[in-house]
Parts: structure tokens; sequence; C-alpha cells
């Protein structure tokens, strides 16, 4: 069974509310932050521009990266690509059924538990953190929900971590670290905002959501996403190891861009992301983060009370295009659709999973590179080709140039090959 009866019913009324165009809040939220544009359900209407997610993924190696893959799921069916190496000493093609680390789109299944948490009772969104982990924060008045739209002033330890690039990580590669010492590294820095002021993206708060899960459910936090998610999702190829510092069975190699220009990648594939936790440290393939994030937005994993509450987004760019929600971003692309999920960056690993207001077309992108930004900026380039269906140019230096061998690699996954993750989760008219 997928999920509970009542977790059932209440999916049951969010996918009659999605389908009636009736959830409050979003609807709500984007009105008085983000006008529709007039051409949002002609772009709903539009086909993949498959060959444009192919131009993305190519840019993105034309930016430096090994090898980069897009998988797209929808009512045509699933359409995946996959361009380049995803081991650089083996050679061995990028696959698009292999594992990778998805970072911070770890952050929208962290905050899919604390809110199924929220609805269970347990603890209550505007109630402050310290009521649950008492004395854990110096500021009584930063709130749970502040937490989760990364505005509780809680500085990101991680800008001097990871400072110095390739030194930063090897000093934490294999570390592992108390949730308490990640809250204490933030701590000992000043604070970015009063409680609930202003949007300042940091892995603390993440952090302190992983020790609220824990502190609630009485069990580590990998047991809660296993039980929560990955189990009733069927999500077999997604993974919480932490501190196992290997990605099990088919996986990408992630290789790191250091900060001397020219210097060879670093193989960063190995590590225990005990610095991101609940923050940043789940495994997962392009399938399962369609799946999820399909899931999410047809409201099988939330009610529509929190689902609202979780696409209730403010701003986050001046030009009104990028938003955050609860663990989730929302992007408004060019052609006026407006897409929910996360972007996620790791150690080697660039990722992208987004997914449309209705949960029915997904994309999850990945490049085997970090620490350079052309790349991720070219990767992003897959959601507007496979959302808006037309060959968006890439904005990235050096990204309109894909090169002759860059291009040679690409190749067509056949969805017969493909992970039939939408057995698990059938297309609904
Ligand atoms: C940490 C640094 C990035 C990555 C981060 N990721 O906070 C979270 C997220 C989980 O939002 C590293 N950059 C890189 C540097 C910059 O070291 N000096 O690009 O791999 O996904």
């Amino acid at each position: 069974m997928l999920l509970s009866p009542h977790r059932r019913l209440a999916a049951g009324a969010a996918l009659i509310a999605a389908l009636a165009g009736t959830l409050v809040p979003a609807t709500q939220a984007s009105a008085a932050q983000a006008p529709a544009a007039p051409n949002r359900a002609q772009a709903h209407a539009t086909a993949p521009d498959m060959d444009g997610v192919v131009a993305a993924l190519n840019a993105a190696m034309a930016n430096g990266a090994p090898g980069a893959m897009a998988r797209y799921s929808g009512p045509e069916g699933v359409r995946s690509r996959t361009v380049g190496v995803q081991d650089r000493t083996t050679g061995a093609p990028m696959d698009i059924r292999s594992r990778f680390r998805i970072g911070s789109v770890s952050k929208t299944f962290s905050a899919v538990v604390l809110l199924q948490l929220v609805e269970e009772g347990r603890l209550e969104l505007d109630a402050p953190v310290n009521r649950y982990l008492p004395g854990l924060l110096p500021d009584d008045r930063i709130t749970v929900r502040h937490l989760l739209t990364h505005r509780s002033g809680l500085a990101d330890y991680t800008d001097p971590m990871f400072n110095q690039t390739v030194p930063g990580f090897e000093a934490v590669r294999n570390r592992v670290f108390t949730y308490q010492e990640l809250v204490d590294l933030s701590l000992a820095l000043p604070r970015t905002t009063e409680p609930g002021v202003s949007y300042k993206y940091s892995n603390a708060n993440f952090v302190v959501v992983g020790m609220l899960i824990e502190k609630l459910t009485g069990r580590p936090v990998a047991d809660a996403y296993e039980r929560r998610i990955f189990k009733p999702l069927k999500l077999r190829g997604t993974s919480y190891v932490h501190p196992d510092t290997r990605i099990a069975g088919r996986s990408v190699r992630g290789y790191l861009h250091p900060d001397e220009a020219g210097a060879p990648l670093v193989d960063s594939t190995e590590q225990t992301v005990s610095w991101a936790q609940s923050a940043g440290a789940v495994i997962s393939t392009t399938a399962d983060l369609d799946t999820f994030m399909s899931a999410l937005l047809r409201g099988r994993l939330l009610s529509p009370a929190m689902l609202g509450a979780m696409t209730t987004v403010t701003p986050t760019d001046t030009a009104n295009t990028r938003f955050y929600g609860l663990g989730l971003r929302r992007y408004d692309l060019s052609c006026g659709t407006r897409v929910y999920g996360h972007t996620g960056t790791v150690q080697g690993f660039y990722t992208y999973a987004f997914t449309t207001e209705d949960g029915r077309r997904s994309v999850s992108a990945l490049a085997n590179t970090s620490n350079h930004g052309a790349a991720n900026t070219a990767l992003g380039g897959t959601l507007e080709a496979a959302f808006c269906g037309s060959v968006k140019k890439p904005s990235a230096p050096g990204a309109s140039s894909a090169s002759p061998s860059a291009r040679s690699l690409t190749r067509e996954t056949p969805s017969a090959t493909d992970r039939p993750a939408e057995r698990d989760l059938p297309e609904r008219n």
C-alpha cells in the first residue's frame, strides 16, 4: 500500500484540489508575488524539446563536466538523454539508471518528513524550535517555519568550511560530525538576520530539521526517509547511508573542480557527506527523483494543507522568477510554466529535480562536476528545454559551442531500458 488510509484520503483531496486549481495558499502566494504569465496553458501543452535538452547537457560538458544526463517524465512517456562519461578512469558512458549524490535535493525529503510530523500533531510550524530542542538555539523567536524557509538567520557554516574548495573538502571527506557539532559551527558565526526577516540559504537550517526529526521520532533520520518516502514510493535507487562513504551499485563518479584554473579534477565520489546529513546526503537516481517530485506535487505525500504550506513561496531573486517555499524551490520559466523542486550541489555533482504544479511533468538532471558555476547554469537549461519545449540559448560562456567530441558522445536512452518508475506512479489525465 502506498499510503495510510488517512493519508490516501488527504492525498485524494489534494489531487482533486490540484486538478480544480484550488491549492489556495500556492495560488494566493503566486497572485501576490508572481503574476502568472499569459501563455501558461500553452506552455503546458508543449512537448519536451529533447534536442534542447541535449544541447544543455552538451553545454554542461563544454563547461567542464565529464558527463551529464536528464530524464523527462510526462504524459508523452519517459525520455532520457545522456552525454559523456560517468567514470573518467574506465570511460564508462553516463548511464541514466546510475545513482548519484543529490546534495540539497535532500532538503525536500527532510521537509516532507517534518511536515508529515506536523500533520500528525507532533510539532507546530510556528512554534519555537527550542520548544522541541530546549536550549539548542540562542533565540526563542526562531520557529520551525523559519528553518524550512531559510529565514532563521543561522549562518551557513559551509561557507568558511569550503572557502578553499579542495583542502576544505579533503578535511571533511571522511569526517563524521554530530548534528550538534554542525549547529555549533553555525552558532560560532554571526547570525545573518533577525528571525523571519529575510531569506538566507543555510545548510544549518536543515541540520536542525534533521535534529527535530530524530528527536520527535526517536529514530535516525534514515529510518524516517525509508519508512515515509523511499518505501511507499518504491524508490529503490534512493538511499541515505551516512556515514558510509560509498555509493552502492551502478553509480556516477563525481569530479570536483579545484579553485586553481587548469588544475586536474579531483575524484570526490567517496565521502561521508557528514557536513550536510539531512541538508544534503541523500543518494538517488533521475527516475526516483522524477517519481518523488511528481508524487509530492500530486499530493501523495502530504495533506492539501501541508502541500499548500510547502508551496507558499517568497522570491529569492530580484527578477521575481525564483522562489522558496518550505524546503522547496519554485522556478517560473520563460514560457510561464511554474515548476517546483530543488537544486543540489555536493562535491562532484550538480543536480536539478523539478516538476510542474500538477506533478504531471518532471525533469531530473545531473552533471558529474561541481565548483564550476558555468556547468551548473548550463545544466539548468534542461528545464527550459524540457518544460518549455523550445531551445533556450545557454547563457553560460562557451555553452553555445559544445565541442564535436561532446556532441558525438550524445546518446538517446531508449525508455524501454529505463527504470519504469511510471509503473509505480501511473499517469492520470
Ligand atoms: C557546499 C560547497 C555546497 C560545494 C552546499 N551544498 O552547500 C548544499 C546544497 C548541500 O545546497 C563546493 N563548493 C562544490 C566549494 C566552493 O567548495 N568553494 O561546488 O562542490 O546543495
